[in-house]
């Protein structure tokens, strides 16, 4: 790698699969909104666009998540990212997020800002991200073609106007490409997640692979659907099954073909703590932070 970019992904845990092993990271979750519904989501959980599924994640102001950050990166010294993930979409929730950034950008500079988003208010938001020093930005793109977005989102706001259908689908999808494309001339970091979602854009996720590392992503990171019935349903129906670990890793490979593949996503909660895969967020609860004052 460029020495740039070594020295912006060896302390990244989920940019780099070496630094996962020793370098930590943590959630704060002061997103709540979404300016998007996505089949999979039943929206009192957190986002997939990063996180599980089906969990509730603790919900904080700017202030609470500055002070949780703080009291974090004193406990645990290998934390090196601070992410916002959700639970609804970050940029949906400009004033929250952008607040904490702020404030944390002054407080704490030596954390690097992570941020994660479904890419509708990317273009917009790109001058913003670029001001807090964010070199790492996951956009979710679980299609480039209108016809499969139409399956996978039933609407998204725009414009104060709730647009469906495959109108949505291509709105979102455009500012998704134009917003990778912005972030990536400015040498900020893109890692594309998407959602394998059997039947529905598996196949088609070989393409989204291939267009979005043309556009410049650094890394593309293919999760399961997690379908349990008390997450809620796909299409309104029961029943869509995720993938098999099989399917998965099949899709995985087709894709490393032409592009760096993270492997190693656990797809952690908007509140997660600590390194990938050890949640420690019941540990720094604002409860316990409070006490620890
Ligand atoms: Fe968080 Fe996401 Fe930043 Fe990482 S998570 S905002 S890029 S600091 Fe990482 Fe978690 Fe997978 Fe996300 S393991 S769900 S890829
Ligand atoms: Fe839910 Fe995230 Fe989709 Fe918004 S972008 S509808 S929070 S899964």
């Amino acid at each position: 790698l460029p020495d740039e970019i070594r020295d912006k992904v060896y302390n990244h845990p989920c940019y780099s699969e070496q630094a996962h092993h020793y370098f930590a990271r943590m959630h704060v979750a002061v997103a709540p909104a979404c300016n998007i519904q996505c089949h999979y989501c039943n929206r009192k959980y957190d986002c997939s666009n990063e996180s599980r599924p089906g969990v509730v994640s603790e919900l904080l102001t700017p202030d609470q998540a500055v002070k949780k950050t703080l009291a974090v990166a004193a406990n645990i010294p290998q934390m090196t990212v601070l992410g916002i993930a959700g639970p609804g979409d970050p940029l949906a929730n400009p004033e929250r997020t952008f607040a904490t950034f702020r404030m944390l950008s002054e407080q704490a500079p030596d954390i690097k800002l992570c941020v994660s988003t479904n890419g509708l208010a990317l273009p917009e938001s790109v001058d913003e991200l670029a001001k807090h020093n964010i070199d790492h930005v996951t956009i979710t793109i679980n299609a480039v073609d209108p016809d499969v977005g139409a399956k996978i989102y039933p609407w998204i706001f725009w414009e104060n106007k709730r647009i469906k259908g495959r109108e949505a689908a291509a709105i979102l999808i455009e500012q998704q490409q134009k917003g990778l494309q912005m972030l990536t001339e400015r040498g900020i970091l893109v890692k594309v997640n998407s959602v394998m979602i059997p039947g529905v854009n598996d196949e088609h996720l070989k393409e989204v692979s291939r267009i979005v590392k043309s556009k410049g992503a650094f890394l593309h990171n293919v999760m399961p659907l997690i379908s349990e019935a008390e997450h809620g349903t796909f299409f309104g129906l029961m029943g869509q099954r995720g993938p098999e670990p099989e399917e998965l890793q099949n899709l995985q490979d087709a894709c490393a073909g032409d592009m760096n593949m993270m492997r190693h996503c656990r797809q952690c909660r908007a509140d997660a703590v600590g390194l990938l895969g050890e949640d420690r967020g019941e540990e720094f609860t604002l409860d316990k932070i409070e006490a620890m004052e």
